[in-house]
């Protein structure tokens, strides 16, 4: 889209954008002045550049990629790292903020974002030589660089274990062979975090940069789901990728993991915020549409699914409010945040078709963001790992027997 089309849909659509978050346990008072503070920015920022445009990049399945820069700017990307290399330093709870506010408009804008920050930037700041750091992460925090994070293969996605991709040692170089498949961020990305292993089957992870020779990104075309963001490979056709471009810090698959695990606890926040998003549009509606006489809200059917709808936020609220204190302590255990992602996701789930069913007809067009919300969230409840495999790692956490074989 040009920018002058741009600039139309966001003088078109301007104030149209009437979300009210919910908060019926008053968990606000549970947050800083600070935190407060970043959320109303990054809330303002959304209804302004964002809410006006995103449904017709969605309904285009296009990626808005002038958004990059702009969520550099309002510091979405990696909040949560250290400011001497350009990031927020903010506390996690911030971070899961910024991801709900994101999600809030769109799924495909908080995976933009949380690629970027937790499974780009923490990897190279985790894992990462000072070299590394200081090359890659301020022009990823500012939006000048897009980063990918290729874990996921063809023939292995919930067992990345099972990886094909390889590199070997050439002596000045590696050369690296394979394919990652369901990539976010991978068409329009300068960056590629990717693990791969090598001679002796040892997970290792990679920078790749685009450009590098034997370096492609096909987009991923006809996806129902998260329209806005970008999908698509990695293929590694014989690519020399310098000896300095290896992650020093890590080896096997707990370096993936250990992104996942960060990524997993933005996704909690996140999905809660397009459940937010489509009970405030239901609850708004519910007192606005008249049948029989009178506002459908007044009809007892109605209300149930409002107070449901309302109960399960509430509870997610205090999930992902309790697991960033958990976060900022360092206390937090991968399957407490496979607990939230699981469970915020699904109920995200459930209250989008809930309140689609409360607008009728309406409810399946692009006047409201509730079914572009719930075609979303079939992506969310399936990355990062699915409803299922969260699951197995909660049964594993409590009875110590692992059922995934
Ligand atoms: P397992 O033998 O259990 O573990 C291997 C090593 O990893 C360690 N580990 C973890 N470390 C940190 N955090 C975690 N959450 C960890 N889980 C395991 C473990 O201690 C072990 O370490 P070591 O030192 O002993 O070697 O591994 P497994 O092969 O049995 O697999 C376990 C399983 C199935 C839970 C895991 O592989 C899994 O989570 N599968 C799901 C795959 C997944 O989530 N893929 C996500 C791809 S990225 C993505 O979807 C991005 S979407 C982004 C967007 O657009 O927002
Ligand atoms: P499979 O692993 O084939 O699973 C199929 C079904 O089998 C699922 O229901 C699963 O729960 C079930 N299953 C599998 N194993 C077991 C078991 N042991 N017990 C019981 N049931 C089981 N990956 C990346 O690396 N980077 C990205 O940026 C990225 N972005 C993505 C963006 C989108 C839009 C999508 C859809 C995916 C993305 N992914 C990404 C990949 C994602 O992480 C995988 O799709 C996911 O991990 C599941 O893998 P799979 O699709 O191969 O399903």
């Amino acid at each position: 889209m040009s920018s002058q089309e741009i600039s139309a849909l966001l003088a078109a659509n301007q104030g149209k954008d009437r979300y009210t978050a919910p908060d019926f346990y008053a968990i606000d008072d549970l947050l800083s002045e600070e935190q407060k503070l970043i959320r109303s920015s990054v809330r303002e920022y959304v209804k302004r550049e964002l809410s006006p445009i995103i449904e017709h990049f969605a309904q285009n399945a296009e990626f808005p990629r002038h958004i990059v820069k702009q969520l550099g700017e309002i510091g979405a990307f990696g909040p949560q790292l250290p400011i001497e290399y350009g990031c927020g330093g903010m506390d996690y709870t911030t971070y899961g903020i910024i991801m709900q506010e994101l999600e809030r408009c769109d799924s495909g804008v908080r995976s933009t974002a949380s690629v970027q920050g937790s499974l780009v930037m923490y990897p190279i700041f985790k894992f990462g030589s000072e070299a590394q750091k200081q090359k890659y992460l301020p022009k990823l925090a500012s939006g000048d660089w897009l980063g990918c994070f290729g874990l996921t293969e063809p023939d292995h996605g919930s067992n990345p274990a099972g990886m094909t991709t390889h590199f070997e040692d050439k002596g000045d170089h590696y050369l690296l062979n394979g394919a990652k498949m369901w990539i976010s961020n991978a068409p329009f990305a300068d960056v590629a975090v990717v693990w791969a292993k090598n001679e002796a089957g040892i997970v290792h992870g990679l920078i790749v940069e685009r450009g590098m020779e034997g370096f492609s990104t096909p987009t991923t075309h006809n996806k129902w789901s998260l329209r806005a963001s970008c999908t698509g490979e990695l293929v590694f056709d014989n690519v020399k990728v310098p000896k300095e471009n290896l992650l020093p810090g890590v080896t096997g698959l707990k370096g993936p993991l250990t992104c996942l695990n960060s990524a997993r606890y933005g996704i909690s926040w996140g999905a809660l915020g397009a459940a937010m998003d489509c009970y405030d549009t239901a609850q708004r509606y519910a007192k606005e549409r008249i049948q029989f006489g009178r506002p459908i809200g007044g009809f007892q059917l109605q209300q149930k699914k409002l107070a449901e709808m309302l109960t399960e936020i509430t509870k997610a609220q205090l999930l992902v409010w309790r697991l960033g204190q958990l976060m900022d302590k360092g206390l937090a255990t991968p399957a407490q945040i496979s607990m939230a992602k699981r469970n915020n996701v699904e109920i995200a789930l459930n209250v989008a078709r809930e309140a689609r069913q409360m607008l009728g007809g309406m409810g399946i067009t692009g006047e409201f963001p509730i079914m572009r919300h719930m075609m979303n969230l079939e992506s969310v409840v399936t990355y990062e790992g699915t409803h299922d495999i969260h699951l197995l790692i909660l049964g594993m956490e409590i009875t110590g027997e692992n059922a995934f074989v």
